[in-house]
């Protein structure tokens, strides 16, 4: 290299430095991305426009993304983004990310300002912060409110027997939202006319299918608790809803980028269902499954359990398609080819409220079954599940009243313990063996009998509110709609 050469290097070495230095280089590149970027797109919507081919950047947008975005939720999650990337005049990165989510312009701020209208929040601010950053400290000061709230509100570990295999060993108090199923439990308050079901008179916990799906009461949390909480929800549900996954678990190997801690906020991601032409997973490794179909109120049992105990990270989900289920279920499974079956140290077992109370003793998290006087009374609860669901499956096709019989009970065993709405005052195994049976009765008879099963039982009508409180259970919830066509099909096709 000669003098020249090497002093040229020295002087682009020092300009470089000097302008990296300074941040020019870093807002230069920012700047030649953005530019590129933009006449990329220009140079998209002229071929689109002349040649009526599709845009090549903009259809770049890849699947994952793509269906993501196709759901209000997703909608949501991109223009808080774009919110954040303006408000931190972070212009070139905006204008790569545009393009690159296959998104117009503005279309952020008609995304915000549609979904302000719809939910009445008001998100003209004076923009001190950017919204998402409102809605991370939302969660995280509501997680602080939840991990008070929780602790208490189980049944004391003491008293029962030790738990029997090495989780016990490892025991730790799983946060707030792994015992409730991580996830903040609670929306923004609705006043009670607008929470209020046409048909069924009041209803605290409403459901709307339509844009953000659920709502909940809630009198003793901020506001800015209430709207991150709603929101940090609603693109879990979402998710729910349409099988999504995400970069948390790998739908198909059950494999998890999560570190498994379940004192860190999970959100999981629901696998999509196995059919006839999916493998088996590596079965009898150590793994633990549990093996569910979402449509089933006696797996949604077991689910609930496991999202209570918080151990998502210790059982693994295995969703099953009943209508097309896979041979290798029945043959190496679960003979009886029914769900739920747990596989827990190479042995399955089945059974829903033999695997709830399973679940309650063999793994880690708050107790969800009494020890002492209450006990005889939670079995006596438990027994009588069957005749429950006898009577009220019996009632479709004649009287409603017949129905009434078994609701009754049901009020009249609410009214025994007056420490909380639940069936022992607290919650517990009871609760959850009900909870999926009612969720399904309860719009069925309002649909078919314009029956409300509240009307007249205060306490049923506070134990409804009090379940759907429940994160554990609420995520495992259908879509009334759902619930009440298949129960047509169901029990009214003869
Ligand atoms: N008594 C069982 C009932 C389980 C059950 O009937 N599951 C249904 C789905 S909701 C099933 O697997 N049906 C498939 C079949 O019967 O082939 C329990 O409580 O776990």
């Amino acid at each position: 290299m000669d003098d020249y050469t090497r002093e040229m290097m020295d002087l682009k070495t020092l300009v470089t430095r000097t302008l990296e230095k300074k941040g020019v280089l870093a807002k230069i590149r920012a700047e030649l991305r953005a530019s590129v970027f933009e006449a990329i797109e220009e140079e998209d919507r002229v071929i689109e426009k002349d040649e009526g081919l599709p845009p090549a950047l903009l259809a770049s947008c890849n699947d994952r993304a793509k269906h993501l975005h196709a759901s209000p939720s997703g909608r949501l999650l991109t223009a808080l983004i774009c919110e954040y990337l303006d408000w931190a005049q972070l212009s070139h990165t905006l204008k790569v990310y545009l393009p690159e989510c296959n998104l117009e312009k503005d279309s952020w701020k008609a995304e915000l300002k549609e979904f302000s209208n719809k939910n009445g929040y008001d998100l003209n601010r004076n923009g001190d912060s950017p919204l998402l950053l409102d809605v991370l400290e939302g969660f995280l000061k509501f997680e602080n409110l939840s991990q008070a709230r929780a602790s208490g509100r189980r049944f004391t570990t003491s008293g029962t027997e030790p738990l029997p295999n090495s989780e016990s060993r490892n025991m730790r108090r799983p946060s707030s939202s792994s015992v409730v199923g991580g996830l903040p439990p609670l929306g923004r308050a609705v006043p009670s006319s607008q929470g209020s079901d046409r048909r069924g008179g009041s209803s605290t916990s409403a459901y709307r299918k339509d844009e953000y799906n659920w709502r909940y009461d809630s009198d003793e949390l901020p506001d800015e608790v209430i709207h991150a909480s709603n929101a940090m929800e609603n693109l879990q549900l979402d998710r729910k809803a349409r099988n999504l996954t995400s970069s948390w678990r790998h739908a198909g190997d059950g494999s998890s980028e999560d570190d498994g801690r379940a004192d860190h906020v999970v959100q999981e991601v629901l696998p999509p269902p196995l059919t006839s032409t999916s493998p088996p997973p590596s079965l009898f490794d150590g793994t633990t499954r549990l093996y569910i179909s979402y449509k089933c109120p006696y797996a949604q049992r077991v689910w609930i359990a496991r999202n209570c105990k918080g151990v998502q990270d210790k059982i693994q989900l295995v969703p099953i398609d009943l209508q097309d289920r896979p041979s290798w279920y029945k043959e190496k499974v679960y003979p009886s080819n029914k769900v739920p079956s747990l596989e827990h140290n190479n042995e399955v077992r089945g059974e829903s409220l033999d695997l709830i109370k399973y679940i309650d003793t063999h793994f880690e998290g708050p107790s969800l079954f009494p020890s002492g006087l209450a006990k005889e009374f939670a079995e006596e609860l438990l027994s009588y599940t069957d005749t429950f669901y006898k009577t009220v499956v019996s009632s479709f096709k004649g009287e409603e009243t017949e129905a009434g019989t078994a609701f009754d009970y049901i009020e009249t065993a609410l009214s025994k313990y007056d420490d909380g709405p639940f069936f022992l005052g607290q919650f517990s195994l009871v609760d959850i063996a009900y909870a999926p049976f009612i969720e399904r009765f309860q719009p069925f008879l309002m649909d078919v009998k314009n029956y409300d099963i509240k009307l007249g039982r205060p306490k049923l009508a506070a134990w409804i509110e009090g379940i759907n409180n429940i994160d554990g259970y609420r995520i495992t919830r259908s879509d009334p709609k759902e619930l009440v066509e298949s129960c047509k099909k169901r029990f009214l096709v003869s």
